[in-house]
């Protein structure tokens, strides 16, 4: 369920069990240890924003990061595998993306805290993506591409945005801000999520029930979902056979979702007319990738959107502050659902 106000899954605001100070006690002064295992040049500028704003911070970068067991929070794309062990008092992993899946959750300890990466900004970059992945396939741009590397100069027909249908799989933060950026276009728009959910302007489906029938009115289908065991490999071939014929298809999630062999026979039937894909199984992926090659697919390297150092800095000093004085974090992930 969405709160109205601030657009957040409730599920992301959760009672952490930080320290609670005593009425009118700063504990946000105390001192505290926060490492940071991520990129180098990134971290100058995280390192930089904690000192103007969480000066009691120790902020320590991977892997000069002094006693482990004073680290109460770690900041890291990829933790080191032996969490507990290097850091046996920490309480909030903070993921510097929004995704989590990079995490193997089995290694982190029950009580750490995670959190994800929320940020208007982040949100910002993925709608002019997404948004963007619409129109062009919508438009033909595929095709167009295509042409213009052969040298062509040809036609196709113009279809109204009321005529396409676009399906946004993931009605979370992302999906849910690419449907109010698509409303002004005119397409009719639907979704699906795990949970059912009301949205004004929307038909929307929940659970592996409804997924058919959210399937069978997507013109332009959209993944826009966490990558879980629930969802990996969901853009397969028994997905793309209940698609209308000649859909088109936007992955803008993770590549783990999008079967490739599957994608590619379903370009050469036609079921798939033409695909953007932010996002491969491999990352890089190799030089001469059939789907890199492919004249109606256009390939970007996961650029879809970016965590930016200072606005992502400025976002965990606040939950920080937040996590000492006893008050939820927004961002938290529910380790049953893995998102
Ligand atoms: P959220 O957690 O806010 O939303 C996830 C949505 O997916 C929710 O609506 C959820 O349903 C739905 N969902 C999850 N599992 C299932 C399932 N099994 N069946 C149906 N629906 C399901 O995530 P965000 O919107 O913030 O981000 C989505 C993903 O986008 C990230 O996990 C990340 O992988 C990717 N991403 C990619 C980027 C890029 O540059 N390419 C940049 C940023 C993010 P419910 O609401 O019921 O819980
Ligand atoms: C993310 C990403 O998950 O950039 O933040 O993919």
């Amino acid at each position: 369920m969405m709160s109205q106000s601030t657009g957040m899954a409730e599920s992301d605001i959760e009672q952490t069990g930080g320290p609670r100070p005593e009425p009118g006690q700063q504990a946000a002064s105390q001192p505290i240890a926060v490492g940071y295992k991520s990129d180098p040049v990134r971290g100058a500028v995280w390192s930089e924003v904690f000192r103007s704003k969480l000066p009691q911070a120790s902020f320590r970068m991977w892997p000069e990061i002094g006693a482990g067991e004073t680290v109460e929070y770690l900041i890291a794309w990829l933790p080191p595998p032996e969490l507990g062990r290097v850091f046996p008092n920490l309480k909030v992993l903070f993921s510097i993306g929004a995704g989590i899946d990079q995490l193997n959750l089995d290694a982190i300890p029950p009580h750490v805290t995670i959190v994800r990466m929320l940020d208007p900004d982040l949100t910002r970059g993925m709608v002019e993506y997404a948004t963007f992945g619409v129109l062009a396939l919508h438009r033909d741009i595929p095709h167009y591409v295509s042409d213009q590397q052969a040298g062509h100069w040809s036609y196709r027909r113009l279809q109204r945005a009321a005529e396409r249908r676009v399906g946004i799989m993931g009605l979370g933060i992302l999906g849910q801000a690419l449907a109010e950026s698509l409303k002004p276009f005119g397409f009719p728009l639907r979704g699906w999520s795990a949970s059912p959910k009301t949205i004004e302007g929307m038909d929307t489906f929940a659970g592996p029930e409804q997924f058919g029938a959210f399937l069978a009115g997507c013109d332009i289908l959209v993944c826009l979902l966490p990558l879980t065991d629930a969802t990996r490999g969901i853009l397969c071939r028994a997905t793309f056979e209940r698609l209308p014929m000649g859909a088109r298809l936007l992955n803008a999630a993770r590549g783990g979702h999008l079967i490739e062999d599957d994608l590619i026979a379903a370009l050469a039937s036609g079921r798939i007319d033409c695909a953007i894909l932010d996002v491969l199984q491999s990352e890089p992926p190799a030089e001469d990738h059939a789907l890199l090659r492919h004249p109606r697919v256009i390939v970007t390297p996961h650029i879809a959107s970016a965590t930016l150092p200072q606005a992502a800095a400025e976002r965990v000093c606040g939950l920080i502050e937040r996590h000492r004085s006893g008050l939820p974090m927004e961002g938290v992930i529910d380790r049953r659902r893995g998102y």
